[in-house]
């Protein structure tokens, strides 16, 4: 049922799988209100984006979340995931060729808004490979790394990781210490060293796009170390386990010791932190749609619970007004950030966007989510305790969601620098 790729939604004129969009969201009549979509923001969505979400919104109800459970307990994470992600292409679905669907902004987003509805981790790892690895190499790489990585990559055969952040430099990317120099014995390489830390998919990754200082300028550049030509003892990428959140992502360090890179592997002309943060500004796109996502299960998941749970004489929680009001607060954050994100969507591909716009959706979406996702848990009672309303692992997970590609408080200092034209970061 899903061996359609998006490619072929995207591209073909009268697909079986937009009809079927079609016809299901056609059953809500036009004049009704739809808690699950308060302000209609699918109006605001072309059939063929309708029909992507509706592929991934399927796959994903149907394939990944009956396993989310298990993995989360098991702390593990099963790359064929990223494989099956593949195959229906969700992976780099916004680039256009090698092997990818080439879809809009928006209809990217509705992906990571579909994968995260089920979890924040599994939105991860396809955030990392998509967003960050095969985009940063779409963007930033020659012609001949383009070939030899996007197709692999596009099919999830070929896993990815980004290493930016280090133990002593989160927040403050540009103070990093991994340094890159020609190598001492191989000529025609450079010697990688130092160490990142907190790595979505580094323990499984076939190909790292590690930022580091070339020693000579003391510039930034980005470089694709590839797992299977590093000598042993140069590279390793141990897993962080026993995380609070996220668990069901993998996540570890990326630790460079002489690793030997070829120059053919860096990215020819991108320097400074404009390389990795170009980056995230698609990266942080999708968390921004993606939260929603979550945020909108623990609405759905909440509104049943409240409808079932009797308490006072027989009535259901969803008759009391303290209920209901966190209900409707959640709901209006939902759909004001779901429509806000598809409106910087649409400026991403029209070239109108700015990163501070990036980071406005970010920040809110990531908030609103985590507070609302806090709130909403008060009404399982003790029952939240339990991983089997799910309420609780999606409150740990967007804490993460939160803090990583830029915390919160940091995307408020880029926006206050903005504003004032004052910059508060040292
Ligand atoms: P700043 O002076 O602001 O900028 C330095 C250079 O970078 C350019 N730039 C951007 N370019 C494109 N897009 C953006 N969003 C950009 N932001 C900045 C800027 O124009 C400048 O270029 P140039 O040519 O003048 O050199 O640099 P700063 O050092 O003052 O930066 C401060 C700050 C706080 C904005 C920045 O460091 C920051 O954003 N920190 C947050 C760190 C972060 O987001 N880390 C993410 C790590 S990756 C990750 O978390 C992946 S999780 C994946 C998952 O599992 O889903
Ligand atoms: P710090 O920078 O130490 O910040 C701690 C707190 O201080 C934050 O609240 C921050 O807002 C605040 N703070 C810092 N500076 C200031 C300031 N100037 N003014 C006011 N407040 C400030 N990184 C990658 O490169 N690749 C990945 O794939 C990746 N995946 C991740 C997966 C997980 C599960 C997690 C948890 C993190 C991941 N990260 C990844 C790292 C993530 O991007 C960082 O954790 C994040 O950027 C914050 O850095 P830090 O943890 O070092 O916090």
């Amino acid at each position: 049922m899903f061996r359609h790729a998006l490619r072929t939604v995207a591209r073909s004129n009268a697909s079986s799988w937009r009809q079927v969009a079609v016809r299901s969201y056609a059953t809500v009549p036009k004049t009704a209100f739809d808690w699950r979509d308060p302000l209609a923001s699918k109006n605001l969505l072309t059939e063929e984006e309708l029909a992507i979400a509706e592929t991934a919104e399927r796959y994903c109800q149907e394939r990944m979340l009956p396993r989310v459970l298990q993995a989360y307990r098991d702390e593990h994470y099963d790359p064929k995931i990223l494989q099956e992600m593949g195959e229906i292409g969700l992976l780099g679905a916004n680039i256009d060729g090698y092997g990818c669907a080439g879809v809009s902004t928006v209809a990217g987003g509705m992906t990571t808004r579909a994968v995260e509805r089920v979890d924040s981790g599994y939105r991860s790892g396809m955030s990392v490979q998509s967003s960050l690895v095969m985009g940063g190499i779409h963007e930033f790489g020659t012609e001949e790394q383009k070939e030899r990585f996007l197709p692999e990559m596009a099919k999830g055969r070929l896993l990815g990781a980004f290493g930016l952040t280090e133990p002593n430099h989160g927040s403050d990317p540009g103070s990093m210490e991994s340094v890159a120099k020609p190598h001492a014995t191989k000529k025609g390489y450079y010697s990688l060293s130092g160490t990142k830390t907190w790595i979505t998919n580094s323990p499984i990754a076939d190909v790292l796009l590690v930022w580091a200082k070339l020693q000579e300028t003391g510039q930034i550049r980005g470089f694709l170390v590839e797992r299977k030509d590093c000598p042993p003892g140069t590279l390793s990428t141990p897993a962080i386990k026993d995380k609070n959140g996220l668990r069901a992502s993998i996540t570890g360090m990326i630790q460079m010791d002489e690793c030997p890179v070829p120059e053919a592997n860096m990215f020819p002309d991108v320097e400074g932190l404009k390389g990795p943060f170009s980056c995230l500004n698609s990266a942080r796109y999708g968390i921004s749609m993606g939260v929603m996502g979550a945020l909108e299960d623990c609405i759905d998941r909440a509104r049943t619970y409240a409808l079932e749970r009797k308490q006072f004489k027989g009535n259901p929680l969803a008759k009391y007004q303290l209920i209901q009001k966190k209900l409707a607060d959640a709901a209006t954050d939902a759909a004001y950030g779901t429509l806000a994100s598809i409106q910087v969507g649409r400026l991403k591909d029209e070239g109108k966007a700015t990163p501070e716009m990036i980071s406005m959706v970010k920040r809110q979406n990531c908030d609103a989510a985590l507070r609302n996702s806090r709130i909403l848990q008060e009404i399982f009672g003790g029952n939240a305790v339990s991983d089997e309303y799910h309420i609780g692992r999606h409150v740990a997970n967007l804490y993460v969601t939160q803090t990583y590609e830029g915390q919160s408080d940091i995307h408020s200092l880029i926006l206050g620098r903005a504003i004032t034209g004052v910059q508060a970061f040292c």
